[in-house]
C-alpha cells in the first residue's frame, strides 16, 4: 500500500541531556543520578563520579549543539526531542532559585532550532534526578519531591513557553516498577526497595505530572503537555486462557500509567495489586483533584514485544529492562530485543482506542554495532539494518494511520549516537549520524553522515511517500 502521513507530520528524532550533553560539571550544573550510574541500569551505582563513566562527557553536544542541530536540520527534521538535565538548572534540586548559565544553555539551543525551523519537543525529566535529591530524600518515594519539581517545571514554562509548544513530564514513567533507581531516583536497592514505597513513589510522580500539566495551563497557554510510556506489547505465548490473562495483567501494568494520566484517576485493576501487595498508598483529596487533570496526548518508547505465559518453567527472555518470556517467531537485535514491527500497528492502534488521544512515537529504533568505512574517500557507516528496521515500523505506522489513529510524530531514537542507557556504551548505536567515540572514551568526537542519513531525509522530504 502507498503510506499517506498526514500533512504536518512531525518527524524528527529524540535525545536525552544525560546521555549525549556531556559537560556535567560545566555550567553550574550539579551532579545528578546518571554521573554516578557507568555501568547502566542495572549496575549499582558508584559513590562519586568516575572516569570510565561516558555520560560524563557524553558525545559533547553541550558545545557542539550548532553544528549537530546543523545535521539535523540538513536531514529535514521538522522536530527534535530533547531532555532538560534538572540539575542544570537546579543543581541540587531543592534549590530556591535557578542556575542562569544553565536556563541560558537551553536559550541556545531553542535559537538553533528555530533558525532551522525545527520543533522543540521537550522532556522535563528524562532518567535524571538531581543527585542530591537522591541522596537526601530517596528520590521519589518522598512527597515533597512533586514541590521541587513543579517549581523547576514553573522555570521552565516562565522561560520557554513561548517558545516549546510540546513537552512530555516524564520520560517512561512505567520504568519505574524494573529501574527505581534510573527513573525514580531511589538509591535504595531495588532488592531492599519495599512495594510500598516504591507505589508511593509512583504515585507521587503520577501527582506530579498532573500538577505540572495543570500549571503549563495557565503559565503556558498553548502547550500541549503529553505522558511518555515504555510501550511493550504483550502477547500469550500460547492461547490458554491462562496465558492469556497473564499478557493482559503484564499489559495493566503499563495501561495504567496511560489510564490514570488519561482518566484522572486508578483502575480497579491497579487498585487490586495494591491492595494484595498490602500497599496502603498515602492519598490526599488533594491528590485526587489534582490526578484530574489529564494530559493532551500520550507519547511512547517501541522498541519490542514479549510474550507472557502463565507457565513458570518458560524460558524468561533477557530482553530488556521489562523481563518476559521470548517470543519463538522473532528475531531479536544483538542486545536480545526482539524486532517486532507489526507490533507497532497494534501498540498505535491499542493506545488510540484506550484513550482517544492523539499520540506521538517519540522514541523507536535499532541498537547496532556500526563499521565506519572509507567509501569512496568519504567515511560513512553501511547500515542498511537500520534502514530495513526503520521501513519496516515505518510501513507498520502508515498501516496503522490507515486505520484510523490519530498521530502527531515519530522521532526515532539516538538520531545521533550517544551513549546507551542500559548498558552506558557507546557501541550501543542508533544514530543517524556516526560519533567517533568507542567504550573506552577513545575518539575524536568527530560525526560523520551514515547511509541512513540520506534515506531518513528522503523519508521526510516526501512526508513517507518513499517508504
Ligand atoms: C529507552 C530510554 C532511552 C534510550 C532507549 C534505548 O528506554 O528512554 O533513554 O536509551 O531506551 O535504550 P538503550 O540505550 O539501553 O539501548
Amino acid at each position: 500500500m502507498t503510506t499517506t502521513f498526514p500533512e504536518g507530520f512531525l518527524w524528527g528524532g529524540a535525545t536525552a541531556a544525560n546521555q549525549f550533553e556531556g559537560a556535567y560539571d560545566q555550567g553550574g550544573k550539579g551532579l545528578s543520578i546518571q554521573d554516578i550510574m557507568p555501568k547502566g541500569i542495572m549496575a549499582p551505582p558508584s559513590e562519586e563520579p568516575t572516569e570510565d563513566n561516558l555520560k560524563l562527557t557524553g558525545i559533547d553536544f553541550y558545545n557542539r549543539y550548532a553544528e549537530d542541530i546543523a545535521l539535523f536540520a540538513e536531514m529535514g527534521f521538522k522536530t527534535f526531542r530533547f531532555s532538560i538535565a534538572w540539575s542544570r538548572i537546579f543543581p541540587n534540586g531543592d534549590d530556591a532559585t535557578p542556575n542562569e548559565e544553565g536556563l541560558a544553555f537551553y536559550d541556545r539551543v531553542l535559537d538553533e532550532l528555530e533558525k532551522h525551523g525545527i520543533e522543540p519537543l521537550v522532556t522535563i525529566s528524562h532518567y535524571e534526578t538531581p543527585l542530591h535529591l537522591a541522596r537526601e530524600y530517596d528520590g521519589w518515594t518522598d512527597r515533597r519531591l512533586i514541590d521541587f519539581y513543579e517549581h523547576y517545571a514553573r522555570v521552565l514554562f516562565e522561560r520557554y513557553g513561548q517558545r516549546v509548544k510540546y513537552w512530555l513530564t516524564f520520560n517512561e514513567i512505567n520504568a519505574i516498577i524494573h529501574a527505581p533507581l534510573m527513573a525514580g531516583g531511589i538509591l535504595t536497592p531495588k532488592e531492599e526497595l519495599s512495594k510500598q514505597d516504591l507505589y508511593q513513589a509512583i504515585h507521587h510522580e503520577l501527582v506530579a505530572s498532573a500538577r505540572v500539566t495543570r500549571l503549563a495551563r495557565e503559565v503556558a497557554p498553548g502547550a500541549q503537555i503529553g505522558c511518555m510510556i515504555l510501550a511493550m506489547p504483550t502477547y500469550p505465548l500460547t492461547p490458554n486462557p491462562e496465558d492469556v490473562l497473564k499478557a493482559l495483567q503484564a499489559e495493566q501494568a503499563n495501561y495504567a500509567f496511560g489510564d490514570v494520566h488519561c482518566r484522572g484517576y486508578y483502575p480497579g485493576y491497579f487498585l487490586r495489586t495494591l491492595r494484595e501487595a498490602g500497599v496502603e498508598l498515602e492519598i490526599t483529596d488533594q491528590d485526587r483533584e489534582d490526578l484530574k487533570n489529564t494530559v493532551d496526548f500520550v507519547s511512547f518508547s517501541y522498541y519490542s514485544s514479549v510474550c507472557e505465559s502463565a507457565d513458570p518453567s518458560q524460558e524468561a527472555g533477557e530482553s530488556n529492562i521489562m523481563g518476559g518470556t521470548k517470543n519463538p517467531t522473532l528475531k531479536a537485535s544483538e542486545w536480545g530485543w526482539q524486532i517486532d514491527p507489526v507490533g507497532l500497528r497494534i501498540v498505535l492502534n491499542d493506545y488510540w482506542d484506550r484513550w482517544q488521544k492523539p499520540l506521538f512515537i517519540v522514541e523507536n529504533g535499532l541498537g547496532a554495532k556500526d563499521e565506519l568505512l572509507e567509501v569512496d574517500g568519504v567515511k560513512t557507516v553501511q547500515d542498511d539494518y537500520r534502514i530495513d528496521y526503520l521501513n519496516q515500523h515505518l510501513t507498520q505506522v502508515g498501516e496503522a494511520l490507515a486505520d484510523g489513529v490519530d498521530l502527531l510524530g515519530y522521532t526515532t531514537w539516538g538520531c545521533i549516537d550517544l551513549v546507551s542507557a542500559s548498558t552506558a556504551q557507546l557501541s550501543k548505536r542508533y544514530g543517524f549520524i556516526y560519533v567517533d567515540r568507542n567504550d573506552y572514551g577513545q575518539g575524536s568526537l568527530e560525526r560523520y553522515r551514515k547511509k541512513s542519513f540520506d534515506w531518513y531525509k528522503e523519508v521526510i522530504a516526501t512526508n513517507g511517500g518513499s517508504l
